[in-house]
């Protein structure tokens, strides 16, 4: 399988975030992806290739052109006002209920504006690997495109909290909707996003909301109790013409193993097969595992071979699209797993 990953997008480390209360280090750091590659090297059945570059023009099929243009040009309006000594980073949200919707010119404003959360922090060289971590899923999208039955864009920074204009949860492109964009005007008619990530991938759900040509699955922690908090319930079934192609499975906390998931995973597989998916994208987060710090699933080694597996018989073009996965000493060989399981 080809894997697609560069270096540029190491240029992305956040120093901190808040985790109850405490400043934290970053769980999402470029070591998660150095553990994946050596594993990868490891097993010896991947080839790791560079991303082409696709610039910005697919990032606005599914985002907006001030936000895109926001992230771009955050850095250079954060430093002037406040010097380069910490990441650029909002404090201060537009409430749904009682603020406006209005873009402020100033660069706090405009951060809290384009934030749901304090977590998706802007430093000085994010945006080179924002835009490569697009151009690693767009680069294996293509592959599918010219034929590979499967490819892995190992990106980073993640991007399935990504919404339309707005950044959170560690992501700022939406890695994985682009991708399947990208699959949709080449071609393939239908294409189903299955989200594996713990956390509900809400700006992948927003973006296709309304739409009956890419059916979003999701199999995630119950927002009711787990981030983010406001989106992923079972009652969320899309809108308009995209009515019934929006599928929620949440599972409860703390007790999650695999007695509970594979009957959650069986009903994904058979909602994506009954759609008739010509391609299949998969948001692989891996931080439903037992020892994952954030997290609180009880999924283990095996379970993700047999996910694979699963996966794999559904006989589907399908690109793994890196997404979260934060117990960093077995994160590799867990993703690995998926691989393989799919490969055999
Ligand atoms: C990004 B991805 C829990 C704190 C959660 C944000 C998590 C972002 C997850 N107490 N903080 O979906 O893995
Ligand atoms: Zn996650």
């Amino acid at each position: 399988m080809k894997v697609i990953y560069t270096e540029k997008q190491r240029l992305h480390r956040v120093k901190y975030e808040f985790l109850s209360g405490e400043p934290t280090p970053c769980f999402e750091k470029p070591e998660r992806a150095d553990m994946v590659l050596n594993a990868l090297q490891e097993h010896g059945g991947f080839t790791v290739c560079e991303p082409k570059s696709y610039g910005t023009r697919p990032m606005q099929w599914v985002h907006t052109e001030d936000y895109v243009e926001f992230l771009q040009s955050a850095w250079s309006e954060w430093e002037e006002r406040f010097g380069s000594e910490h990441d650029a980073s909002p404090y201060c949200f537009v409430s749904p209920r009682y603020l406006r919707h209005r873009i402020p010119k100033d660069i706090e404003g405009k951060l809290g504006y384009y934030s749901f959360d304090m977590t998706a922090a802007i430093t000085k060289t994010s945006w080179q690997a924002i835009e490569a971590a697009s151009d690693c899923a767009l680069t294996g999208a293509e592959l599918l495109i010219n034929g590979e039955h499967s490819a892995f864009a190992l990106c980073r920074p993640p991007g399935h909290h990504a919404a339309p204009d707005m950044m959170g949860g560690y992501c700022y492109i939406n890695n994985a909707a682009i991708a399947a964009e990208s699959l949709r005007r080449n071609g393939k008619d239908k294409v189903a996003i299955l989200d594996l990530d713990y956390h509900h991938g809400n700006g992948t759900q927003s973006i296709f909301y309304d739409r009956d040509d890419v059916l979003f699955v999701s199999i995630h922690g119950d927002p009711d109790y787990d981030y983010p908090h406001y989106l992923g319930f079972a009652d969320e079934v899309g809108e308009g013409k995209g009515k019934g192609y929006n599928l929620n499975l949440p599972l409860p906390q703390g007790k999650t193993d695999w007695s509970l998931y594979e009957p959650a995973l069986h009903t994904a597989l058979n909602k994506i097969k009954a759609f008739g998916a010509q391609a299949l994208v998969i948001s692989l987060g891996m931080d439903t595992y037992e020892h994952d710090p954030i997290s609180y699933f009880k999924l283990k080694r095996a379970d993700y071979q047999a996910i694979g597996t699963q996966l794999g018989q559904l006989g589907i073009p399908t690109l793994f699209v890196f997404e979260g996965g934060y117990a960093v000493d077995d994160l590799g060989y867990n993703t690995v797993a998926v691989l393989d399981g799919f490969m055999s």
